[in-house]
């Protein structure tokens, strides 16, 4: 069994629909147990930024499935929640990314693990941080509450969010 984190971003149509729907996905499939999400936070987009805001969470999960086996879970779940890959850096309605997988590192054409940005990023820190706030990167040993883009702007509390049992039955 292996601990790994996840980033789930929307921004585009019914956002929070579209959180709850990814992370009920990951909840009943028979590989993957959801242990903890963050809050959900509204965020600047970040890297292509004449788009409409995001909403993000931050997951963990404990999962039998290996690396890989994650990665297409994640992408039959953008799929399933009807994610049309028309632009790469098109508004999405749901984007699943792998930002830990236990100590691993993972460094495949499909598969960068840790993720490569993920330090650097305020949507991906912040919501991190609220359910893992001691965490470090498991290559540099550095605490990802060290790193400067904790304090970047452009990341709000949205909706408070008391559990993943909570976060399961809010309505989108
Ligand atoms: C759009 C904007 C930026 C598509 C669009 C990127 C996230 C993109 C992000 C995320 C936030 C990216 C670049 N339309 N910014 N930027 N949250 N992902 N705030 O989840 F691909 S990647
Ligand atoms: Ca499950
Ligand atoms: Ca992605």
């Amino acid at each position: 069994m292996t601990v790994a984190y996840l980033s789930i971003g929307s921004n585009i149509g019914d956002r929070l629909e579209h959180l709850v729907e990814a992370v009920r996905a990951l909840h009943f499939r028979d590989e993957v147990e959801v242990l903890s999400v963050s809050s959900i936070y509204e965020t600047a987009p970040v890297g292509y930024t004449d788009q409409a805001d995001f909403l993000n969470v931050t997951v963990c999960v404990e999962t039998i499935a290996r690396a890989f086996d994650l990665l297409e879970i994640c992408q039959e779940i953008e799929r399933e929640l009807g994610r049309v890959r028309a632009i790469r850096w098109g508004p999405r309605t749901v984007d699943l990314d792998i930002l830990l997988y236990g100590v691993d590192n993972i460094e495949a054409e499909n598969l960068v693990v840790p993720h490569p940005r993920m330090h650097e990023r305020a949507f991906v820190l912040i919501p991190l941080l609220e359910i893992a706030p001691t965490i470090a990167h498991p290559a540099t040993g550095k605490l990802f509450s060290e790193e400067f883009a904790v304090q970047d702007g452009g990341v709000i509390l949205w909706k408070k969010v008391d559990g993943v049992g909570h976060f399961l039955q809010l309505k989108g």
